[in-house]
């Protein structure tokens, strides 16, 4: 596959921003390589600008469930487009997007929409110091909600790629009051709370990993971060971001019936547009100002655009729900990839929930970030760069899941699956 033109093009890129993108999850940091310039995409399909296509996996980071340009997201956003972009005012598309988010979601009294997820996460945990008049937050390792400064002290996703556990710029002060257990340990949990339960303002958490690839919590630590949370007077924050409308309609949430105290939510609520949205119990959102003193504002929260593209997408998950079909997509993909892993002698595991999943290079189960962290990383770049010579874009780094579209087909999912047992037989 020629990629001249994305090589000239990312050389362009990288004397005008650092590194030569706008995020570094997109900067091939753990696969090497030229990162490939996307010129668009539809359906399940995206094309770079050497005319290359790709199957895509990587969706956005999770935003695109419909796939690329779906008609009925198109036209509201069009819609909205014809009267005007943005008003620093209230308007019905923010009640409309309110109103589905709060339907969807069990633990969704009232909501506040935000511009990402980073703002979501990080106004969802000032909120829990606000609630509860306590400043310490636990996270756990190999847990990524964006690059909020007091979470960014052992980050998954692109921080855990780059292997930067803390990110310079982060002061001690900020740090200091986030506790960082690990993910699945039930016991360490409960040690914490023991210990200091009455100065946690809440728990954080991913309630399917997606950022240190797919990691799943186990009922016992589901019930014990419920446990623990209630009997101190501790916030559960459900962290959504990712697993929101992804791995169901109203999310992991409905998965698990564990009903958060907060939800974080962005990437499909958008539709592809930048949004974030925290929502939770109305008697905890209502300290937000301007009704509560917990201050938290955005020249474009609620963006008319953001709130077209977001609701058109919800409604066409409520109404044509294709939970069931991605249901079935990712467990032959995953079947597929396990069994061409096998084949080739690839020690490796498929862990899943819905259409997100990851192939790690690591015998598994992987249960934490220790565990995940031993996966072959540089097996995984070879495996990343061979499925790309066969038309398959996966997400660059084993640290992430895959996301399966509603416009991939069986087909799509079946030609992944001969691609993959090609690759796996040459690593
Ligand atoms: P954003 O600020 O990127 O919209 O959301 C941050 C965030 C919060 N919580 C979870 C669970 C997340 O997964 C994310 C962002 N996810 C990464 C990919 N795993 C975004 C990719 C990027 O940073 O470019």
């Amino acid at each position: 596959m020629p990629h001249d033109k994305s090589q000239a093009l990312f050389q362009t890129a990288q004397s005008l921003m650092p590194g030569g993108v706008n995020s570094p999850a997109r900067a091939f940091g753990s696969v090497g390589g030229t990162p490939l310039i996307i010129d668009h995409g539809e359906g399940a399909t995206i094309v770079d600008v050497d005319g290359n296509r790709y199957l895509d996996y990587i969706q956005s980071w999770g935003p695109m469930i419909l796939g690329h340009k779906h008609p009925s997201v198109l036209a509201a956003v069009e819609n909205a487009l014809a009267k005007g972009f943005s008003f620093g005012a209230p308007t019905v598309g923010e009640n409309e997007l309110a109103q589905l988010i709060i339907e969807a979601v069990p633990s969704v009294e009232k909501v506040r929409l935000v511009n990402s997820g980073t703002e979501a996460t990080m106004s969802a945990i000032r909120l829990a110091r606000g609630f509860t008049g306590r400043d310490v937050i636990i996270k756990f390792a190999g847990n990524y909600h964006g690059h909020v400064d007091s979470l960014l002290v052992a980050a998954g996703s692109s921080a855990a790629t780059l292997a930067v556990p803390n990110s310079p710029g982060v002061t001690l002060g900020t740090s200091q009051d986030t506790k960082i257990l690990c993910y699945n340990d039930c016991q360490g949990v409960r040690d914490t709370f023991a210990e200091m339960g009455d100065r946690i303002a809440g728990v954080i958490f991913e309630p399917v990993v997606g950022n240190m690839g797919c990691v799943i919590p186990s009922t016992e630590f589901l019930q014990t971060l419920r446990e623990c949370t209630t009997a101190s007077g501790a916030l559960l924050i459900f962290d959504e971001v990712m697993t929101g409308f992804r791995v169901g309609y109203g999310g992991a949430q409905t998965l698990w019936r564990v009903t958060p105290d907060l939800t974080t939510l962005g990437k499909i609520v958008g539709g592809g547009m930048p949004i974030g949205a925290y929502g939770g119990r109305a008697d905890i959102m209502d300290h937000i100002l301007p009704v509560g003193e917990v201050f938290q504002a955005g020249t474009l929260s609620g963006n008319p655009i953001a709130c077209a593209a977001g609701s058109a997408t919800l409604r066409e998950l409520r109404d044509h729900s294709p939970y069931d079909r991605l249901e079935q997509l990712g467990a032959t993909l995953a079947e597929g990839l396990q069994r061409a892993a096998e084949t080739a002698g690839q020690s490796c595991c498929v862990q899943r929930v819905g259409s997100m999943l990851t192939l790690f290079f690591n015998p598994g189960p992987v249960l934490n970030w220790e565990d995940a962290s031993a996966s072959d990383t540089e097996k995984f770049g070879r495996y990343f760069w061979g499925l790309i010579e066969h038309g398959i874009y996966m997400p660059c780094s084993q640290y992430e899941a895959l996301f399966i579209s509603a416009a991939h087909t069986e087909n799509d999912i079946q030609a992944t699956i001969t691609a993959a047992e090609s690759v796996l037989q040459t690593l």
